[in-house]
């Protein structure tokens, strides 16, 4: 009843004719309804019924972040408020959160694209389903609770934190499939090892992994720590949350995008421009189905790739590459950029090194500076005994070499006892950023 069989391998032009019809819908209800929106497309003259296809796309403007801010709370909402049934926002550690909101309709849409998300990444009807992702204005928990409902599946809403009895409410309701940030579910596993359990052991088969950067080496990582697959969940609040795109269990090769529902480009950052297929830029996103919160090529600050050939599981929908990292997480240390999951892919090489880093970026003079905190593995640590011990130094001075290699800059490194990085109940917090104020992390 999910899987859209129709939907999944359209023909792309028989998509497209079904994305164009939907834009114009959009910008028709956001230009009647939205008066920021009726100002920007105004502004840049051009007016829905402009829009005859989808190389018209260009002519529209783009949304950003700080409009959200500017029309915080709900200045952008595009139906009246007795018909909004749910709000959610982003964290907001950098100034005001962003608010979105959902009809009943959204709402019931959001379910189903979740829901047909999960089938792709090998989710069935009648599976148990531990979801680790916080619940609350967080659209993690409650956009993977109510699409696993739709999907027929029974959810366990633990939502993140108290670790331990996350471990006991897998070993006691056995699910099959997990969903949680990567670096939460690896903290899982971390606490099964500290509790004496085998984390290859469970009853989990898969897991749905999503909300924060992560590298193909962490992926591997977390696949051999707790023997399942681990399938890779894109979305952000703006677009609706959880299920703008996934990664299909046959080949977990690039994520799947809900074209029928979001329109996905990626641009030049600096001047706008659409790029090509397969080069990197900035994804942007324009729903095409959504009631209460439309967004017209909403500037999402993700670094990506589109794909659009069909894939080898029989689905036509474009893929999008894992995301490279966020343009505000990108940092330019001595004129080079780096994403921290660069480093993460560089520190997981090395087998004496847990998966838990951290990136401390500080000012020395007039230059930004980089210091890569990570851990050894207990077992490491324990074969070692002392930082004087010839291993260690040796160790030091491999990843520095390999960081430089990578990277193409030297950076300061810190190798610390296991149990040291902090660990993440959500997102994680790769960056602490010493040249802003002491409370402002990413
Ligand atoms: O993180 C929605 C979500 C929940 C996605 C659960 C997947 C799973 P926001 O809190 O609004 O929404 O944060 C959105 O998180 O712009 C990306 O920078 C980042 N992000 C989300 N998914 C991924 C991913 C949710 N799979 C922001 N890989 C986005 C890398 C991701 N980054």
């Amino acid at each position: 009843m999910i899987l859209d069989p129709e939907i999944e391998t359209l023909a792309r032009q028989d998509l497209q004719d079904l994305q164009l019809a939907r834009l114009r819908q959009t910008l028709n209800h956001a230009y009647a309804s939205v008066p920021f929106y009726r100002q920007a497309l105004d502004n840049a003259g051009v007016k829905p019924g402009d829009i005859w296809s989808m190389e018209d796309i260009v002519r529209l403007p783009f949304t950003r972040k700080s409009d959200l801010r500017d029309h915080y709370p709900f200045g952008l909402l595009a139906v009246p408020m007795d018909q909004i049934v749910r709000f959610h926002a982003s964290s907001g550690t950098r100034g005001k959160p962003t608010v979105v909101a959902y009809t009943k309709g959204d709402i019931a849409l959001w379910a189903r694209i979740v829901a047909r998300a999960l089938m792709c990444a090998g989710a069935r009807s009648g599976d148990r389903f531990h979801n680790a992702y916080g619940y609350g204005l967080f659209t993690g928990g409650l956009g993977l609770h109510y699409g696993i409902e739709e999907l027929g599946a029974a959810v366990i809403p633990v939502s993140g934190g108290n670790t331990p009895r996350q471990v006991r409410l897998i070993e006691d309701f056995m699910p099959r499939g997990i969903a949680g940030t990567p670096s939460y579910v690896l903290n899982i596993a971390e606490e099964m090892r500290a509790l004496g359990l085998d984390p290859r052991g469970t009853s989990l088969e898969y897991a749905i992994l999503g909300a924060e950067p992560w590298s193909e080496a962490l992926r591997a990582e977390i696949e051999q720590v707790l023997g399942i697959k681990a399938m890779d969940i894109y979305g952000l609040s703006e677009v609706i949350g959880p299920g703008v795109a996934i990664e299909c269990w046959e080949t977990q090769n690039g994520l799947h995008i809900a074209e029928d529902h979001f329109l996905p480009e990626i641009i030049d950052p600096e001047t706008g421009l659409p790029v090509p297929f397969g080069e990197s830029g900035e994804l942007v996103f324009t729903s095409l189905t959504k009631e209460a919160f439309p967004v017209i090529r909403y500037r999402t600050g993700d670094i990506a790739s589109l794909n659009p050939e069909p894939c080898a599981c029989g689905r036509t929908l474009m893929r999008m590459s894992r995301i490279k990292g966020r343009l505000d997480d990108m940092l330019i240390i001595r004129g080079v950029n780096v994403f921290p999951t660069e480093i993460e892919y560089v520190l997981l090489q090395v087998e004496e090194i847990s998966p838990h880093y951290q990136v401390v970026v500080d000012h020395a003079g007039t230059l930004d500076t980089l210091e890569v905190h990570c851990e050894v593995t207990p077992e490491f640590h324990q074969a070692s005994s002392s930082n004087a011990d010839p291993r260690s130094a040796q160790l030091h001075r491999q990843i520095v070499h390999a960081l430089k290699s990578e990277l193409g800059i030297s950076v300061g490194l810190k190798i610390h006892k296991p149990g040291t990085i902090p660990r993440s109940e959500g997102k994680a917090v790769r960056i602490v950023d010493n040249r802003v104020s002491s409370t402002e992390v990413r």
